[in-house]
């Protein structure tokens, strides 16, 4: 089972461009700014271990539960957690509603309800994009309107709505952004953080970021690079990178449950010598899958009869990911000096 992450492990991206992870662009769209830096973080982890004041749930209009990592919310958090849902009078698409965060090691929860891509975009127009970016932003305002200092946001609509990984990722990146440029907002939250669980979300945010978010000339200087002074987060004390570098979280190798229950994807998991790689079936996802889950759960039973589901990623699709990879750091690097990390052409 993942263990929880705090805030300051959670790495920036300032730190990723520092350790190559990500990679400058030569179409950015946006000036450099170490303060956005700072704050906008991109890891690839089980959100529900993540100690930030408030994460972003994919929920459905119902705000009733569901599977992918509504499923995993409902199940962490607890009974108490559905309980409150029930007095919500459910959630437009688009919109968003914050919540207490019970068992989850978070303050709170906001539900975002996602976009059905093929359903919003066969009605015309960007429909599905104003969707999306309209909860990200809802989110974000629900946060600062609540005291929140730490957001991670899940990639809404990416699983069963079927929204397309990249083109989420630029909708939500820059919807972050503009947020974040308005007003004073940026000074209202020390951290923004793009939780993705499969590899191909993480990778549209690696694509994405750098066009919005590009390195400043501090995030790329060796003398940065050399000292190992990592620039530090508002309203934080910040550990120097090599502890970071040094403590950077494993990704999630398989859907959290809870003991004994039935795991939300079917995975199959072939431990080959030193190679390690869990092989998730996205074929084997279906609508079918994830209501019994949540039976099992003793969770909800209850979603909009008429609520349109689509199976996002085409059926033949086998996502392999690399449990040894730590979708940020290799764990064989981890464990070598940080000079070396930072050195190694990543
Ligand atoms: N932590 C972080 N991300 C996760 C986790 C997790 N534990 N589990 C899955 N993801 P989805 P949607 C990622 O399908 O597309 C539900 O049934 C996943 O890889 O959860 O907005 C709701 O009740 C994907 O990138 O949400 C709705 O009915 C992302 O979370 C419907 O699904 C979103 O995938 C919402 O569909």
């Amino acid at each position: 089972m993942a263990s929880l992450i705090p805030l300051a492990e959670i790495p920036t991206i300032s730190l990723l461009y520092r350790l190559k992870h990500l990679v400058p662009t030569s179409s950015a769209t946006s000036t450099p700014s170490q303060a956005f830096n700072d704050t906008i973080s991109l890891i690839r982890h089980d959100i529900t271990k993540l100690q930030v004041d408030c994460i972003v749930n994919a929920a459905n209009e119902s705000l009733l539960g569901g599977g992918g990592v509504d499923g995993a919310i409902h199940r962490a958090a607890g009974p108490e957690l559905l309980r409150e849902c029930r007095t919500l009078n459910g959630c437009a698409t688009g919109d968003a509603k914050i919540t207490g965060a019970y068992h989850l090691p978070c303050k709170k929860i906001i539900h975002a309800v996602g976009p059905v891509y093929q359903y919003e975009k066969s009605k015309g127009g960007n429909r599905h994009e104003v969707l999306l970016r309209n909860c990200y932003r809802r989110s974000l305002e629900l946060a600062v309107e609540n005291g929140m200092k730490s957001i991670a946001f899940s990639a809404l609509s990416t699983g069963v709505y079927g929204y397309p990984s990249e083109e989420a990722a630029l909708a939500a990146v820059d919807e972050v952004r503009s947020f974040l440029q308005e007003s004073n907002n940026l000074e209202k939250l020390d951290r923004v953080v793009f939780c993705s669980f499969l590899e191909k979300d993480e990778q549209a945010y690696e694509r994405v970021i750098p066009r919005f978010f590009p390195p400043t000339s501090q995030d790329l200087s060796s003398s940065s690079k050399q000292s190992g002074s990592q620039p530090q987060a508002q309203g934080e004390s910040s550990p120097s990178s090599e502890t970071l570098a040094a403590q950077l979280p494993d990704p999630p190798t398989v859907e959290p449950t809870l003991d004994g229950q039935p795991e939300a994807k079917k995975q199959k998991v072939n431990l080959d010598d030193s190679i390690h790689r869990v092989i998730v079936k996205d074929d084997e996802k279906s609508e079918d899958d994830w209501e019994e889950v949540d039976k099992a759960d003793g969770g909800p039973e209850e979603r909009l009869d008429d609520e349109p589901v689509e199976v996002g990623q085409a059926s033949s699709v086998v996502d392999v990911q690399s449990v040894q990879s730590s979708g940020i750091i290799d764990l064989n690097e981890s464990q070598h000096s940080v000079q070396s990390m930072l050195d190694k052409d990543w």
